[in-house]
């Protein structure tokens, strides 16, 4: 009902300041010059359009809240990607965020949750990033989005994000492909009650019924429209080694491929983000291997099955 689009807008968003390794700002040109937008273009039988990346300021000024790194840095470049987000879903176009460090989720989710009325988000990462200010370890802020956008947290939030209204509550939210999960942050979910699917639960149930529990649980009549965040750490190192926080035991290509075919067939599907792709990490290898999966994930959330070198008709 959702994917009736015509347009896939592809925006960049070439920011690095919500966490301390260099290059990740990289990520949205290096996968054009990989060839993205051709890739896309090639099978998707809809239009396609790449609106450049978004002017950010991407310096750090070692401005800090307790010990968190560059909070007002990362909230202006959020609300630029708010802002746009906002303008492309005005003509009933699919927005692609390619980061970018996942701090990037504050403005791509906000943006979708201002424009799009009951919301759903499927959240696919290593990590829970849903730490606050009180219990960061590292201050990072690519750690934290999830705490800027969820009710629950609202008295936790740091300041600097006021334009950010909360957006979320855990009902409209679920995890998928954890395995690093701080203990505070463990907490927050339990407390909160975020369905999370971790590697754990694929690896006993299996990607297909990991993704029905996550719908039956966000999304049980499959009437509401869904935001996929996707944080190319979710894979194994070996699928994915060019980023900034690797760990091993991660999604096989496969299994990513069938949540992003699952998704894809929903009919739900309204936006995604791709984050954390680190074209200055590993070998020359490494990093086209990791935006192989980055691209092949893209293509299956478009429609693209193993089937046929075809898109799905919708
Ligand atoms: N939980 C840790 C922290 O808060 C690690 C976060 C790493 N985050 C990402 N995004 N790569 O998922 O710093
Ligand atoms: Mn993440
Ligand atoms: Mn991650
Ligand atoms: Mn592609």
């Amino acid at each position: 009902a959702y994917s009736n689009y015509q347009t896939v807008n592809i925006i960049g968003y070439p920011f690095s300041i919500g966490q301390p390794i260099d290059g990740v700002h990289l990520g949205p040109d290096a996968m054009r010059e990989y060839g993205i937008v051709q890739r896309i273009k090639r099978d998707a039988g809809r239009k396609v359009r790449d609106l450049g990346n978004i002017l950010l300021d991407n310096s750090r000024k070692g401005e800090q809240f307790g010990i968190v790194k560059d909070p007002a840095t990362v909230s202006a470049a959020s609300k630029l990607l708010s802002e746009k987000i906002q303008s492309v879903l005005e003509d009933d176009s699919l927005p692609i965020t390619i980061g970018g460090d996942h701090s990037l989720a504050i403005g791509s989710i906000h943006g979708h949750t201002a424009r799009i009325d009951d919301l759903c988000v499927l959240w696919i990462d290593t990590h829970a990033d849903i730490n606050t200010g009180e219990s960061t370890v590292t201050g990072n802020m690519h750690g934290m989005p999830l705490s800027i956008l969820m009710k629950e947290l609202e008295k936790k939030r740091i300041p600097g994000f006021e334009w950010a209204k909360p957006c979320m509550t855990a009902k409209d939210i679920a995890y998928i492909g954890l395995r690093d999960v701080d203990p505070e942050e463990f907490k927050y979910i339990e407390d909160i009650g975020i369905h999370m699917a971790t590697m754990a639960d694929i690896d006993h149930h299996g990607m297909g019924s990991v993704f029905e529990r996550a719908l039956d649980t966000i999304n049980p009549r499959r009437d509401r429209p869904l935001f996929v965040t996707w944080d190319i750490d979710v894979f194994d190192p070996s699928e994915a080694p060019s980023t900034g926080t690797a760990v091993r035991g991660g999604l096989t290509l496969r299994e990513g491929l069938h949540l992003a075919e699952q998704i894809a067939k929903s009919g739900l599907l309204v936006g995604f983000d791709l984050v954390e792709v680190n074209p200055k990490i590993g070998s020359q290898e490494d990093v086209k291997k990791t935006m192989d999966t980055a691209c092949f994930i893209i293509e299956a959330l478009l429609g693209k099955t193993r089937r046929a070198n075809v898109y799905q008709k919708r």
